[in-house]
């Protein structure tokens, strides 16, 4: 005893651990800035990563806290399970049930985040539609028209007996007037539904998973996942499904189309990407979140006369924002706003020192970038009425979209204010990367799509041909638990390589941005000579930036678009396509590939999924839902195996549409092309 306690006496006092910069990051903007927080005693997420393991059950997906008898934590054995598995909670809830109502839970607040985010969009459109506000206006009235059909608006009139095109602003209203009503309408289906092909429809009906209003799926996951409540994962998935369909297929989908109608529709464009865009001599101002409805504003101020004149007064050369995370990617696509980073750099760009204020929205923003800022001059200025914080050096201004400009000028003021109170040596990583951004359903069209067709003929020729093998879907975020981008990036290089072209948003696409995929050159250096040429000949990156997360539903209307080019088969499920989130983390992701799942995607998320608790749920959705819906999900930690996994799985749809020999015939007409050039 007495031994014991001497020796803990004398144990040498562990200085803190930290993150090694190498091993977290694969960005050498990223490892520089890590190490300089590490030398100022500041830590960041990665050194956080370091010190707190994750819980092992919740890792399991197996710890219920949905009622005060819990946890009730139900661990898998560790020599696993042999015969019946006993293992229950409280009330009797199996593993099965535990995980999936865990599961279901992460839907419903993923489809909550993307949905209301969708609905503050639909609600500023409804003021413009009825005149309140000055500050935004209808800038894509063609995408107004093409959406308006979908929601049962006319968009002509019959005047004496002859059909005339109807009035804008009546259009506007009536369209403002059904979107909004999509979140609580009473009876009947979302109006966006019939977008998709007509068999998956059909499959949804025949399932009973036609979402009814966006916060009566989410209110009934909640109900359903109450304590006693439902009590078969089976079933339990089937809402799941419903919900996030309420998502991809509504709320997020109309959240794209009315930031398009009022911000403009992307179209492809040159920025830059990384820590590297911030500038020593001019005011730095990150923007960071999700809703663009503050950003356009911020960014129309930040871009104005008289607040550019003020900026020069203070001493600076100009006005130099940039964006984190996907609001960063709204006003990247729509006015090339370069972005500094992915999730995971939010911190870095504080300890640049040169950040004079950083503008935060809604959701992935980290709680500890007060803390950071309070080590610097940095103003964090906290603008939506649902997303404050606790530490008293946060500053709230709230967003009003009837003073809209306004409020941006205010902020872009005092970030400009605070230029001059820079103090700590400013040190910004030299690093960034040139990148076309700003693709979309119709840019792709315009660029991959026969010039006569004018649709997606000349992608579905490609495919059938062989020269492109398949489409991948590479999207969502960074999880400190992996190495910052390096499995995006992995992934993706493998899959060009095999020529798989691949359409990306969210921080999966910064982070293409960032390591430079986003070019028409990166075609000859990494891509197999079937999508090079491809690329080369039309001009386009081999890896197209499709903007938000929200933007996801952009990918569904591509596949859409490509099933109804014809060739392909008639589904979704048909098609040689995969989706991917490499480096997955928030629970706005379990959402995104529930609705890629269910609407006919092989998806594969990276790094760990919380099912293993529970192998009989993890196989249901494993296994079991591709049987309901064609898609079904998987998980695979190591990147180019998460590749080859995605190819096998379009080389099987190649199969089964029968044009697998055309892809040989291609290469072996370029393999001996290649031989008679080189003699
Ligand atoms: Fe957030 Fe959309 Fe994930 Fe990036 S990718 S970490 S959700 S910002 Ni959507
Ligand atoms: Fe335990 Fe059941 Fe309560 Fe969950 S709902 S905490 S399993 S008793």
């Amino acid at each position: 005893m007495a031994e014991e306690k001497i020796k803990k006496v004398v144990k040498p006092v562990k200085s803190p651990k930290v993150a090694d910069p190498a091993a977290a990051s694969i960005d050498e903007a990223t490892q520089q800035m890590i190490l300089r927080a590490q030398d100022l005693g500041i830590d960041t997420v990665f050194d956080r990563a370091v010190t707190m393991k994750p819980c092992n059950i919740g890792m399991q997906g197996t710890c219920c806290k949905n009622c005060a008898m819990g946890p009730c934590r139900l661990p898998l054995p560790k020599d696993g399970i042999e015969g019946e598995d006993t293992r229950k909670g409280l009330c009797g809830a199996t593993a099965n049930t535990i995980a999936a109502r865990n599961f279901a839970r992460m839907v419903a607040s993923g489809t909550s985040a993307h949905s209301d985010h969708g609905r503050s969009v639909a609600e500023v459109f409804l003021s413009v539609a009825r005149k309140e506000t000055h500050d935004y206006k209808i800038k894509d009235p063609g995408k107004l028209l093409s959406i308006a059909p979908h929601f049962g608006v006319a968009t002509t009139v019959e005047v004496d007996g002859e059909q005339v095109d109807r009035e804008l602003d009546e259009i506007a209203l009536e369209v403002a007037e059904k979107a909004l009503s999509e979140w609580g309408k009473p009876e009947g289906e979302l109006a966006y539904l019939k977008r998709a092909p007509q068999p998956l429809y059909e499959k949804w009906k025949k399932m009973g998973v036609l979402p009814r209003n966006i916060d009566r799926e989410v209110v009934e996951i909640m109900h359903r996942t109450h304590m006693g409540v439902d009590q078969d994962y089976k079933n339990i998935v089937k809402q799941c499904t419903r919900t996030s369909l309420a998502d991809g297929w509504g709320g997020a989908m109309m959240a794209t189309d009315l930031q398009d109608v009022m911000f403009g529709s992307p179209s492809p464009l040159q920025s830059e990407a990384n820590l590297g865009i911030m500038k020593k001599d001019h005011v730095n101002i990150i923007i960071h979140g999700h809703e663009p409805i503050l950003s356009e504003m911020v960014v129309a101020a930040a871009q104005s006369r008289d607040m550019i004149d003020y900026a020069k007064t203070k001493g600076a050369k100009g006005i130099q924002l940039g964006g984190i995370c996907c609001t960063g990617n709204e006003i990247l696509q729509r006015h090339g706003v370069p972005p500094a980073g992915t999730f995971l750099q939010q911190e870095l760009a504080i300890i640049t020192g040169a950040c004079d204020a950083m503008v935060v929205d809604v959701q992935c923003v980290f709680q500890n970038l007060a803390n950071v800022a309070k080590c610097f001059h940095t103003k964090l200025i906290t603008t939506h009425p649902i997303a404050k914080m606790e530490q008293d050096n946060v500053i709230h201004i709230e967003f009003d979209e009837h003073h809209a400009m306004e409020d941006a000028k205010r902020i872009v003021k005092m970030a400009i204010d605070n230029f001059e109170n820079r103090g700590a040596e400013v040190i910004i990583p030299r690093h960034k990367s040139v990148q076309i951004a700003g693709f979309g359903v119709e840019s792709i069209r315009y660029h991959l799509g026969g010039t006569f067709r004018g649709d997606y003929y000349t992608l579905n020729d490609n495919i059938i041909n062989g020269r492109i093998r398949g489409i991948a879907g590479v999207v969502g975020c960074n999880n400190a638990r992996t190495q910052h981008n390096n499995e995006h990036i992995t992934i993706i290089k493998e899959l060009i390589k095999n020529d798989v072209i691949v359409l990306t948003t969210g921080c999966s696409a910064i982070a293409c941005g960032m390591h430079g995929l986003l070019t028409p050159e990166t075609a000859g250096v990494f891509c197999g000579p079937g999508l090079a040429e491809v690329c080369e000949t039309v001009g386009i990156p081999p890896v197209l930036h499709l903007g938000s997360c929200v933007d996801n539903s952009r990918i569904l209307l591509a596949a859409t678009e490509v099933v109804k080019a014809g060739g392909l088969g008639k589904d979704i499920c048909d098609l040689p396509a995969a989706g991917s989130a490499p480096e997955w983390m928030s629970e706005k992701a379990i959402a995104i590939g529930q609705y890629f799942v269910s609407s006919g995607v092989y998806t594969v998320f990276g790094y760990h999924m919380p099912l293993d608790g529970a192998p009989v749920f993890k196989d249901y959705l494993y296994n079991e839902m591709e049987n309901i819906y064609g898609g079904k999900w998987d998980c695979e930690a190591d990147p180019v195996k998460h590749a080859q996994k995605m190819i096998a799985h379009i080389d099987k749809k190649r199969k089964e549409l029968g044009i697998d020999r055309a892809r040989e015939r291609v290469l072996m007409d370029m393999a001996d092309r290649q031989k008679l050039e080189s003699n």
